[in-house]
């Protein structure tokens, strides 16, 4: 039986380009079988970090290796692709078809939106969940409340951080109409996007944009003024009740040049159900042409200005502080797909009721998911 096997990193079908990966003790030996160089020969073992461009077949492809394991970045149609891999398999490599979560890991990274949350995947392919689980293992042994610490620690940052590292957050700014919800997203987001407009109640439909504060990436979905309303605002009412049980946090917006201020109150909360969870923000908007309210009138309330910007970058501080209370230090281990997450959040729940070797046992499973190959070495 064969230990090297063949796989397809990038996702099936045709592409621009796939990476072919090879691994295992025979690989090197077959990547000099069947490559050839463009220029010098290869050398008789792998050298880290370099790559060779040459042809396999009649295919351009570059060639890079680490330990036992090769790359190859072919063409992508899919009879390349598949060619490539039967030269492998014809020389008794042994394919492998189901993604591990390292390709899981490679495929999040390309989609992740920000430098921030592609650097906190990387650290994990490099290994950083895989070596702190074993951390924790260890602990288990000698100390188990410090490794239900740890542990406790590792499934909060999967549960806020580990969700959003290609998912954004979504924020939602609500609030009555005409109160400047629609320019407060304009000045957050530095450009004209939504619709803003003198007359109340025009914004129909919720509109979303990506920014990334802080390098996380966050959704700002605008909705419908909430208020009673027939026709076409009464749908825009509806869809803004949708999107307003989705959000992570609500930035729920008030006139401060006007005297109508309009609380969220717990009729609202429980009108649209939200669930407990949500994170609610008040805020004072049209400072500039604010009345004169005493001190502290609404705790805890920012107020700012969407015209002028004044106290409108700490109001992004303050959304990013919400939504990541405690964020990972450089090179921190974080469970990086919805499976690792799942089983850190149940190993710490056996660790909570003291079920030692159940924690043990799933957090092995997830060493086992998360094993990245040369990666975690
Ligand atoms: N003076 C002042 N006017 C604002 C401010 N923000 C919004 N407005 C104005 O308020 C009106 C309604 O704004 P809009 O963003 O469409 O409100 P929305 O209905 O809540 O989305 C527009 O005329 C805006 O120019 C602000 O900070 N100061
Ligand atoms: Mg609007």
């Amino acid at each position: 039986m064969s230990d090297t096997v063949v796989s397809l990193l990038t996702p099936p079908g045709t592409g621009a380009i796939a990476t072919v990966e090879v691994r295992g003790p025979r690989a090197w030996e077959l990547a000099r079988k069947l490559f050839t160089p463009a220029g010098k020969p290869l050398p008789e073992s792998p050298e880290t970090n370099r790559f060779w461009f040459g042809s396999l077949g009649n295919d351009e492809v570059v060639l890079a290796a680490c330990g036992v394991v090769v790359e190859v970045h072919c063409h992508g149609g899919r009879r390349v692709v598949q060619w490539v891999l039967d030269q492998f398999l014809a020389n008794g490599c042994v394919e492998e078809r189901n993604p591990r979560p390292k390709d899981e890991g490679f495929e999040l990274l390309q989609r992740a939106p920000t430098f921030r949350t592609a650097g906190i995947i990387l650290d994990q392919l490099n290994g950083a969940f895989a070596s702190e689980v074993r951390r924790i293992l260890t602990l288990l042994e000698t100390d188990p409340r410090e490794a239900a610490l740890t542990l406790h620690r590792l499934a909060e940052l999967g549960n806020t951080v580990g969700r959003h590292l290609v998912e954004p957050w979504k924020v939602v700014v609500a609030g009555p109409p005409n109160v400047g919800k629609s320019s407060l997203i304009n000045a957050l987001v530095g450009y004209q996007r939504s619709v803003v407009s003198e007359v109340a109640g025009t914004t129909r439909d919720a509109v979303s944009v990506q920014v990334a504060f802080d390098g996380w990436p966050v959704e700002l979905l605008d909705t419908a003024g909430m208020r009673d309303a027939e026709g076409l605002e009464a749908e825009g009412i509806e869809h803004a009740l949708c999107v307003l049980r989705a959000a992570e946090l609500v930035i729920w917006v008030l006139d401060a040049s006007s005297r109508d201020v309009i609380f969220p109150d717990e009729k609202t909360e429980a009108a649209v159900h939200l669930p407990r969870s949500t994170g609610w923000v008040l805020v004072m908007n049209k400072a500039d042409r604010s009345l004169d309210w005493p001190p502290n009138y609404i705790p805890g309330a920012i107020h700012l200005s969407a015209t002028t910007g004044e106290n409108v970058p700490q109001l992004a501080d303050w959304i990013v502080h919400r939504l990541v209370r405690n964020p990972p230090s450089p090179g921190a281990a974080v469970p990086f797909t919805t499976q690792l997450i799942e089983q850190v959040n149940s190993a710490r729940q056996s660790a909570l009721q003291s079920e030692w070797e159940v924690s043990k046992q799933t957090l092995l499973a997830a060493l086992c998911s998360a094993a990245c190959g040369f990666a975690s070495e």
